[in-house]
């Protein structure tokens, strides 16, 4: 695992992002662990994801125009991670823009429903909290589609890696296989499943591998 991985990881469990128990997902599925962005609610905490998010990407060497951020979690994610890829490496990265949308349209001042920088004919990286159906990723293609901007890939948090419910491939890959673009995991469920090692009760590590075993591809 790279460094920003475990940090980011330590820093998921310190703050409590990263949780287990019982939890009822947006698929239905119960899982054992539930990962919330939202517990990353600090200014240094905000500053863990936004390099966590920047290296995961400057390491994919993935070439994009703008940087979008499906509302609302995707909002926060791609300021605070656009503005540290042009601090990390402001040759390639300083002047890529960023957008995101409203859910409500809106019909006064400049209208429309993205803000930031225009998407028609650029590429663009998508950047989002989970993947686990690809149920909120097939929304944020549908919008960029709508705008006549060129999705080049996504940039996600965590990689639950699991199955759909109608297919025996990840919902990653299935993504990724839709729309022919790379989708790119600050960090998977595997790695997870290896930092907690001694870092929780082994009945719910064991819980966590029953949990990948059921749900995880099986190819
Ligand atoms: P899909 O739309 O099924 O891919 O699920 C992704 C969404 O589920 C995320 O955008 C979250 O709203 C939510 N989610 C989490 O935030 N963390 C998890 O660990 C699991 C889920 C989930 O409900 O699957």
């Amino acid at each position: 695992m790279e460094s920003y991985q475990t940090d980011f990881l330590n820093t998921a469990l310190e703050s409590q992002a990263l949780k287990f128990g019982s939890f009822t997902l947006k698929s239905g599925r119960q899982s054992p662990y539930f990962f919330n962005l939202g517990y990353f609610s600090t200014g240094k905490l905000l500053s863990t994801l936004a390099s966590s998010y920047a290296k995961a990407i400057i390491k994919s060497e993935l070439k994009f125009d703008i940087l979008f951020g499906p509302a609302y979690k995707g909002i926060p994610l791609v300021a605070i991670t656009a503005a540290k890829l042009a601090e990390l490496d402001p040759e390639n990265y300083g002047d890529i823009g960023y957008a995101f949308n409203r859910k409500e349209k809106k019909d006064h001042g400049e209208g429309g429903s993205i803000v930031g920088a225009e998407l028609k004919g650029k590429k663009i990286l998508i950047i989002d909290d989970v993947i686990t159906a690809g149920t909120a990723i097939n929304e944020a293609f549908q919008i960029i589609q709508g705008e006549n901007g060129i999705v080049a890939g996504c940039i996600i948090a965590l990689d639950r890696q699991e199955t759909t419910a109608d297919s025996d491939k990840s919902a990653t890959q299935a993504v990724s296989e839709k729309y022919d673009v790379p989708v790119i995991a600050i960090v998977t469920l595997n790695d997870i499943i290896n930092i907690l090692q001694g870092k929780i009760a082994p009945e719910e590590i064991k819980s966590m591998e029953a949990y990948r075993a059921n749900y995880s591809p099986k190819n």
